[in-house]
């Protein structure tokens, strides 16, 4: 098998505003539910400073050329734009991308901008956030605002980042859990929005690309007991293919339309939603994939507790539905997340035969505390491994006839966690700081920047 990626293969590296920017407050920026989410762990650091993006960028993206990047994967603060959502635009927020987007270009990286990730506006919030439909509103303004702030210059558009994740992992992301009606009345939404998103990039960007970028992992049954592969097949409906089903063929799909109403739970829609859904559809799929995940049918037993384990391919469970479980075939990385390489190449082959559309992943990684050396060196073999391994099933999928245009990884520099601060690592590049001393922020070149600054040159996978 050659180990030689296509000539246009995309090479890029991912991040989001809230995760890596800090200047929380700076230049008229308004409060997302990132900023004000409740923390249940002071030991780690907020988004406060995070690797202070927001004033190094220019540091920053010279570093990605020199990693040699053709693409770089951003999100923008909506809370910039917006301060309170809507309403007055500030200018400041405008003019920061458009540096930022500016100095992409200087230094011949294309940019792919990602609206949303994980920070809606706390006024939104306030309002009831993604359970109203004023905020499909909202989100369509702001859609507006930066295609036609910036889509003379970026061509490649996400919508909204992972919200099966954001929904299905409710309490984590976002510090608090949604009830299940409101929660399907809010994936309502968000899909909503999505298709404005679709509608209005076509409509005002000459060559503009959209696309939607869930968090994807393939659902493997626990054993090959029927009741464990029927919970395979929920789960894989409720965790990836609902979305992916409503952006691409615009429909719910009669499995998920079964778990909806099992639970019952009654989607309420706009009269002009179904047009809307038939409409507008994306030109290419972006996917986050870290792991597969395992579940079985959960069997409830005396003094069973509803049983969250913590890590991110497990902490789910549904009575009557699915249980995460731990798959004893593979490995798990030092923050107990499953590592399934061979389900990257089975999980691309199965999204592409279900919708025949380009794919390119835009999270891929593995976190882990990296330690620099004294003489300024992070050994990051085990990231470098990992690495290796997905993108060499990457090149399994690709010879196997999936359209897999690039490769974005999490991350581009070390930023933030969800919820395990800075010290779970994912960059190419490090930030000298802990999780309460912010040091100077200085940047070192981990050894992965280097062996992937290769693989950029060579397209070559080393053997
Ligand atoms: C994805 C999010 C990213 C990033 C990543 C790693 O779901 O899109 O924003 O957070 O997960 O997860 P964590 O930060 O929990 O290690």
């Amino acid at each position: 098998m050659s180990k030689t990626f296509p000539k246009d293969f995309l090479w890029g590296a991912s991040i989001s505003a809230h995760q890596t920017e800090g200047g929380y407050l700076a230049d008229g920026k308004g409060l997302s539910v990132q900023d004000t989410r409740p923390r249940d762990n002071h030991e780690i650091t907020d988004f406060t400073v995070a690797v202070d993006h927001y004033h190094h960028y220019k540091e920053d993206i010279r570093l990605l050329a020199e990693l040699g990047l053709q693409v770089f994967r951003f999100s923008v603060a909506w809370t910039r734009i917006f301060p309170q959502g809507r309403g007055e635009i500030n200018q400041a927020g405008l003019a920061h991308y458009k540096d930022v987007i500016n100095e992409c270009l200087r230094q011949g990286i294309e940019p792919i901008i990602t609206l949303n990730h994980f920070d809606l506006p706390q006024a939104l919030e306030d309002e009831g956030g993604w359970s109203v439909r004023t905020t499909v509103e909202a989100f369509t303004e702001y859609a507006k605002t930066l295609f036609e702030a910036y889509g003379d210059r970026v061509k490649k558009w996400l919508t909204i980042n992972e919200p099966n994740i954001m929904l299905l992992v409710d309490q984590k992301i976002l510090g608090h859990s949604i009830p299940l009606q409101e929660k399907y009345q809010q994936f309502h939404h968000l899909m909503i929005a999505e298709k404005y998103a679709f509608k209005l990039c076509h409509e005002l960007i000459e060559n503009g690309k959209i696309g939607p970028v869930p968090n994807i992992s393939l659902v493997y049954p626990a054993t090959s007991k029927p009741a464990d592969n029927q919970a395979s097949l929920y789960f894989n409906s409720v965790r990836n293919w609902a979305y992916l089903d409503f952006s691409c063929f615009g429909r719910y799909n009669t499995v998920f339309k079964d778990y909806l109403n099992q639970q019952g739970v009654t989607i309420s829609f706009a009269p002009e939603d179904e047009e809307l859904m038939q409409a507008h559809f994306p030109d290419f799929i972006a996917m986050n994939f870290y792991t597969t995940v395992t579940v079985e049918k959960p069997v409830k037993k005396d003094g069973m507790s509803d049983g969250i384990s913590d890590q991110q391919s497990e902490d789910i469970m549904e009575w009557g539905f699915y249980k995460g479980y731990t798959n004893p075939f593979l490995q798990k990385n030092e923050f107990n997340w499953t590592i399934d390489p061979d389900g990257l190449k089975t999980t691309l082959q199965t999204l592409y035969d279900r919708y025949h559309l380009p794919i390119i992943i835009t999270e891929n990684g593995l976190g882990a505390r990296d330690e620099l050396t004294e003489d300024g060196q992070i050994h990051d073999t085990y990231r470098i491994n990992y690495l290796q391994q997905h993108l060499s099933q990457c090149l399994e999928a690709i010879e196997a006839g999936v359209d897999l245009f690039g490769y974005s990884p999490w991350s581009a520099i070390d930023l933030v966690s969800v919820h395990e601060g800075i010290s779970k690592r994912y960059g190419f590049i490090y930030v000298d700081r802990d999780e309460k001393d912010e040091k100077q922020l200085a940047r070192y070149k981990k050894d992965s920047f280097y062996w992937y600054q290769k693989l950029i040159e060579t397209h070559q996978l080393p053997s």
